[in-house]
């Protein structure tokens, strides 16, 4: 018998900066209303999903910008969807950005089960952007200012007969990601992205952007036999335009469903999981062909380290 999970990607129209938690949980109670009727058991929302992309804005002191951040999880803004979500026995990903109690800030998502649990924590590993004020860019993206760098690791957790891991924006764009989380067994790999259509940090045509937004998750699903869901917040958010396409790959690295507006919009697709055997047990059977002792420079080494010698 298969596994068939409906899965869901929540795709999240622009959030202004002055537009409340309430409102924005309101949105996503919506959309969880629209997959239960689809018979949706698990759906994705965007990076940071509660508020406006903030990093985009700079302010020398930080603990200013302590009212962007969530102190606890749940909280009273986020109660309602917790509850709905539990009501209609639909587990999610949520990312947000979290000030812990210790006064550390993370770029962080969690994974909810069917009850309204949080079963799982993840914070944002490859941290892209700046970390001071860049008069070059016709706007910020801060994020090494105002988030560390995670500490949890890639974990992966069993869900609804599954493997899922979890993953945040840039952290798609590295393969490391999603082999550190396959080798542990991941089926369906996770993560929400606001990726602006614009490279502000060097020169880029900006139709590259959804080219390299789709290559990046179909190449990793193909090359780790896994689905993996990608999760837009979209559109044009206080001036600056964030690509949308979010959409749900199979392990072939096809793309099975995709979103077609800019706006909030749940796409949803019947998930077979067991799809993943295939290719996890010939082409990519890590264990029969994986050739590790010419791996160890990925955990060595960081950076490039050209031959000695001149040409
Ligand atoms: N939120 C992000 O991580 N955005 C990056 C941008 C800066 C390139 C991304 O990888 O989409």
């Amino acid at each position: 018998m298969s596994r068939i999970i409906i899965l869901g990607a929540a795709q999240m129209g622009p959030i202004a900066p002055d537009e409340s938690r309430e409102s924005c949980v309101s949105r996503m109670v919506d959309l969880i209303k629209q997959a239960s009727s689809r018979g949706c058991s698990f759906i994705v929302f965007p990076e940071l999903a509660l508020t406006t992309f903030f990093p985009r804005y700079y302010e020398e002191d930080i603990t200013k910008m302590d009212d962007w951040y969530e102190k606890e999880m749940p909280n009273k803004a986020t109660r309602p969807l917790f509850e709905a979500a539990a009501d209609a026995k639909i587990g999610f990903y949520l990312g947000y950005a979290e000030l812990t109690p210790e006064g550390r800030r993370f770029n962080t998502a969690i994974l909810v089960d069917q009850n309204g649990k949080i079963v799982g924590k993840y914070r944002k590993v490859h941290l892209p952007g700046h970390s001071e004020y860049d008069p070059k860019r016709p706007f910020q993206h801060l994020e090494k200012r105002y988030f560390e760098p995670g500490d949890l690791g890639f974990g992966v957790w069993r869900q609804q007969g599954s493997i899922m891991g979890m993953a945040i924006c840039n952290d798609r764009r590295w393969p490391e990601t999603y082999r550190v989380m396959s080798l542990k067994g991941a089926e369906i790999i996770v993560l929400g992205y606001n990726t602006p259509d614009l490279n502000t940090s060097g020169k880029e045509q900006n139709h590259l952007r959804m080219f390299h937004n789709h290559l990046t998750m179909q190449s990793n699903a193909y090359m780790n036999g896994c689905w993996v869901i990608g999760t837009a917040k979209a559109g044009i958010e206080d001036g600056c335009m964030l690509i949308g396409g979010s959409c749900i790959i199979q392990p072939s690295g096809e793309i099975a469903t995709q979103a077609a507006t800019l706006d909030d919009e749940l796409i949803t697709f019947a998930a077979d999981i067991d799809i993943c055997n295939m290719p996890k047990d010939t082409i990519f059977n890590f264990a029969k062909h994986r050739r590790i002792e010419h791996y160890s420079v990925i955990t060595e080494q960081t950076g490039v380290e050209l031959p000695k010698g001149l040409n």
